[in-house]
């Protein structure tokens, strides 16, 4: 008897350590979106995030097709709706809706409605703001024809960039970890496709020249864990 229930101890203790772990959070990093509606699963913008200059575009990201008769609306303060068109992309996982320009400071209320290829019209909505104040952490480089940033010790250098239309700017790398450049959120990076690079090695580069006004906020997807992040505003000086 005693030895049975030494037996019934020792299963209970090995199964309270199996299951402790679990009970600690999900482990998600700070500002991702949890799931709203099935099959959604994160977007940008990021839902309560507050934006130092207006996105170019709202993309949901799911994680089954999408259907036509999906849609999206972004509606700001004053009662402005401000998207424009309605695009499904990335193996038709993506739903985007492009932004019209010249979006005022304040807070947006984004719905939308996804059609999944099995059938079911989830609707959803999250709310985002922006507020050009924010601007200020930002190094402007407007004056600037091209731009490089760096890539050393696990950061971009300089992470936050003001730049103006048209200019190119060049990612190096300037150590011996292998990095990339993606476009959030991570891991669909779906916001500005171009924006996502191969592996830059040591010495190598990658380019992108920014046309429309906004903010691009961007990651290495190897190290987004660490914290490497940057973000670019587009803007007319
Ligand atoms: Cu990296």
């Amino acid at each position: 008897m005693r030895r049975f229930l030494f037996l019934a101890l020792f299963i209970m203790l090995l199964t309270a350590i199996a299951i402790l772990p679990g009970c600690a959070g999900t482990g998600a990093p700070e500002g991702a979106v949890e799931a709203e509606v099935p099959h959604f699963t994160d977007s940008t913008p990021l839902k309560n995030e507050v934006y130092a200059a207006q996105p170019i575009n709202v993309t949901l990201n799911f994680d089954l097709t999408l259907e036509a008769g999906s849609d999206i609306s972004v509606i700001s303060e004053d009662g402005r709706e401000w998207v424009e068109n309605i695009l499904i992309e990335d193996n038709d996982t993506a739903l985007k809706g492009t932004l019209g320009r010249d979006m005022p400071d304040g807070e947006y209320s984004l719905s939308y409605t996804a059609r999944l290829v099995d059938g079911s019209a989830n609707h959803g909505g999250l709310s985002f703001s922006i507020d050009s104040n924010l601007q200020q952490s930002y190094q402007d480089l407007r004056a600037e024809g091209e731009v490089v940033v760096g890539m050393s010790n696990l950061k971009f250098i300089p992470e936050k960039t003001m730049i103006k239309p048209g200019t190119r700017v060049t990612w190096v790398n300037n150590e011996d970890a292998e990095h990339f450049i993606n476009t959030e959120t991570h891991p669909e990076h779906t916001y500005y496709p171009p924006q996502n690079s191969l592996g830059i090695t040591r010495g190598a580069s990658f380019s992108v020249v920014f046309d429309i006004p906004g903010q691009y906020n961007y990651h290495c997807s190897a190290h987004y864990g660490q914290g490497m992040v940057g973000s670019i505003i587009v803007a007319n000086p």
